[in-house]
């Protein structure tokens, strides 16, 4: 018969990941505790309040704090499964972050009796789960962790990388099939048995180290999509010909499906992944290093593109549209349009820069220190400039009204307007 979960649930860390995990779980009748290290997270959830956007999501956390299945804490608790979904950010030398993992594996190993069970939906480098059930074995001698253990172990361990697209989070939440890895056959499907409670997609059971590195696989398949129509959006403005229009004639072809150029890749993964395995494998990673510095370039090819279009004008106004990571959503961390502006504003000193972004009130931090940056509507950073650079494809630029443009020179980076 198909194992299906019941016990408690313990979510550490109630970010992009953690929390719509906690309330696909809550809200099917699961007791969950989210954990997190920030007060602030901890008291917003504990009121059934959301600390970030995202589409959904609200109604969710309100319900299950209110039907009493979603609490929120700093502390550990005692569980019988355990869920870290805490951030794995990249060293300066691209080699992954693994401590806070690290951090809260160890408050989770004092709370173990035996039978539980910890999986790590963080992505993570090849080996990660396997340091976990390691880190859990060196500090509870008295417990058996499945990677020393042939036969039954008292702890299971397994990864369960997410998959699900910022600002569709709680449709694909349930509907993505999933990728489902323990350290032995027994630690996946005991894990394969929690998602079972929400997940209508396939659970696709594996080993641990094939699951962390097949969502690695994912995001650098797309940064390598990215890249080639980055490289291709070079060469076609090299040859004065549109990178879309090419893409599009490729792309009927029935086995082509290339992505979309644009002002380089920007969030939280597919930047960031890909480099996991080019530490994996340095030697062996050259596609995928080059991809990763190609859409790094972006950026400044943007910048330098729009300052020598800036050198044709006495005392220009520069427009800049967008700010976000992407499309329609209120994320500008680890945005590629907030580091071309921020180039933009340093390399041209003396030019009034009109930025419109509207998902925000306020210019970061990095931006706002720039004395010749203002943030303003786009209607009237258009309507005053004589560049306008779009950066960011918002449906709020896409459905502009055009007329706005005439005369200006247009820098269109998502090749929304052509
Ligand atoms: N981008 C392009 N051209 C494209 C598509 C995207 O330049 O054709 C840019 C976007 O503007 C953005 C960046 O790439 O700056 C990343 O955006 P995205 O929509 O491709 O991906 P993310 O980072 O929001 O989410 C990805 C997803 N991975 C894949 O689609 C393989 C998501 O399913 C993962 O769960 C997520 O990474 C993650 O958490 O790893």
């Amino acid at each position: 018969m198909t194992e299906v979960f019941s016990g408690r649930v313990a979510v550490i860390g109630l970010g992009y990941i953690g929390l719509p995990t906690a309330v696909a779980l809550a809200t099917r009748g699961i007791d969950v505790v989210g954990v997190d290290v920030n007060p602030a997270t901890v008291e917003a959830v504990s009121r059934g309040q959301l600390p970030f956007v995202e589409p959904d999501l609200a109604v969710g956390v309100s319900g299950a704090v209110s039907i009493g299945r979603l609490t929120a804490t700093m502390e550990t608790p005692e569980a019988d499964a355990y869920i870290i979904a805490v951030p794995t950010p990249f060293n300066d030398d691209h080699t992954a972050d693994v401590s806070y993992i690290e951090k809260a594996v160890a408050q989770i190993a004092p709370q173990l009796r035996g039978g539980e069970i910890v999986i790590l939906e963080s992505t993570s480098p090849p080996g990660t789960s396997m340091g976990i059930s390691r880190q859990l074995a060196e500090l509870r001698p008295d417990l058996t962790l499945p990677h020393a253990s042939e036969g039954m172990a008292d702890i299971y361990v397994a990864h369960c990388p997410e998959r699900v697209l910022p600002g569709r989070v709680m449709i694909e939440m349930v509907t993505n099939d999933r990728v489902v890895g323990g350290i032995t056959r027994r630690c996946a499907e005991k894990a394969a048995a929690i998602y079972r409670v929400f997940a209508q997609g396939d659970i696709l059971l594996t080993d641990a180290a094939s699951a962390e590195m097949a969502k690695l696989t994912e995001n650098a398949y797309r940064d390598v999509n990215i890249a080639f129509a980055n490289e291709l959006s070079l060469i076609c403005e090299s040859l004065h010909l549109d990178a879309w229009e090419v893409i599009k004639m490729a792309n009927r072809h029935p086995r082509v499906n290339i992505l979309n150029p644009g002002p380089g890749v920007g969030g939280h993964c597919i930047a960031v992944d890909p480099w996991f395995i080019v530490g994996a494998a340095p030697e062996l990673s050259k596609l995928i290093r080059t991809a990763r510095e190609i859409n790094d370039h972006k950026p400044h090819h943007v910048a330098q593109q729009v300052v020598s279009k800036a050198s044709r004008f006495r005392d220009p106004t520069i427009a800049c549209l967008g700010l976000a990571f992407k499309a329609n959503i209120d994320d500008l961390r680890e945005s590629p349009a907030v580091d071309i502006v921020e180039e933009i504003a340093r390399s041209l000193p003396d030019v009034e820069i009109l930025v419109a972004e509207p998902f925000t009130t306020a210019l970061p931090q990095r931006l706002a220190v720039l004395p010749n940056l203002r943030l303003v509507p786009a209607e009237k950073a258009v309507e005053t400039s004589d560049i306008v650079a779009l950066l960011v494809d918002h449906d709020q630029f896409r459905s502009m009204n055009r007329s706005w443009l005439a005369g200006k020179v247009v820098y269109d980076t998502r090749g929304i307007w052509r």
